[in-house]
């Protein structure tokens, strides 16, 4: 394929994931007004590259006329949570949705991965409406807490930098990292409750002064 037409295959999945994006900050908000508590602190989402396809296609052995169903995450969503329980609250919910269709999922929370990885991926059918007609692309959502997301983004870079050969003592550190980010979710749930109700008192003070 030569860079237009590139361009022309991820049309679709850049749609797909401006339009998750939107939608699951409107969850966001809908949520806080209705029960004064969001299971989502934020959402990102990207395009897998070109270069990036390509590479897990040849890694998997995925052949190029099968990358639309062998390479799930090339649209991808990440979304955020304060704690580990608001993950299952919003799986739930992402479950419940009729705008996109369960593939299935992959709970590297209740498995993580050796390098000490922790998220839960949910792989989702969703259709793109476009300029020729409706068109179902695959797109990966992962969910993780503030904690887990904070170590999977030092890992990604760390990785990135050794591309993929880190030195021991770099793992070994990495390694006790997880398990500390494993602690902190686990110290944050314990105190969750009085979490949410400092959170709740502090955004009724903001909501008074903003409008004084
Ligand atoms: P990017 O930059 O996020 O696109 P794979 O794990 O890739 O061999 P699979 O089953 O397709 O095969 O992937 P999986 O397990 O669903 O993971 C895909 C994505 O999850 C990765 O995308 C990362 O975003 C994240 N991920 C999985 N394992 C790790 C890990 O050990 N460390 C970190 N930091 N992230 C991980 P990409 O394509 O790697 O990167």
């Amino acid at each position: 394929m030569d860079g237009r037409n590139w361009a022309m295959f991820l049309l679709p999945y850049e749609q797909a994931v401006e339009e998750l994006k939107v939608k699951f900050k409107t969850l966001r908000g809908e949520l806080k007004r209705r029960e004064e508590y969001s299971p989502i602190e934020f959402v990102t989402g990207r395009v897998k590259r070109i270069s990036s396809v390509l590479e897990k296609a040849k890694r998997l052995s995925v052949p190029m006329d099968k990358i639309e169903s062998g390479i799930e995450d090339i649209a991808g969503i990440r979304i955020m949570c304060q704690f580990v329980e608001d993950i299952e609250k919003l799986s739930s919910l992402i479950c419940a949705r009729e705008d996109m269709t369960i593939v299935y999922c992959k709970d590297y929370i209740a498995n993580k991965k050796d390098s000490g990885y922790r998220s839960f991926h949910i792989i989702v059918e969703y259709p793109v409406q476009t300029a020729l007609g409706m068109k179902k692309v695959l797109a990966e959502i992962q969910i993780r807490t503030l904690a887990m997301n904070f170590w999977a983004t030092i890992e990604h870079s760390l990785n990135y930098k050794y591309k993929e050969k880190l030195p021991a003592d770099v793992t070994h550190r990495l390694s006790k990292a997880a398990e500390a980010a494993f602690l902190l979710d686990q110290e944050m749930s314990s105190i969750r409750d009085e979490i949410l109700e400092a959170q709740i008192m502090f955004e009724e003070k903001s909501n008074v002064v903003s409008k004084v």
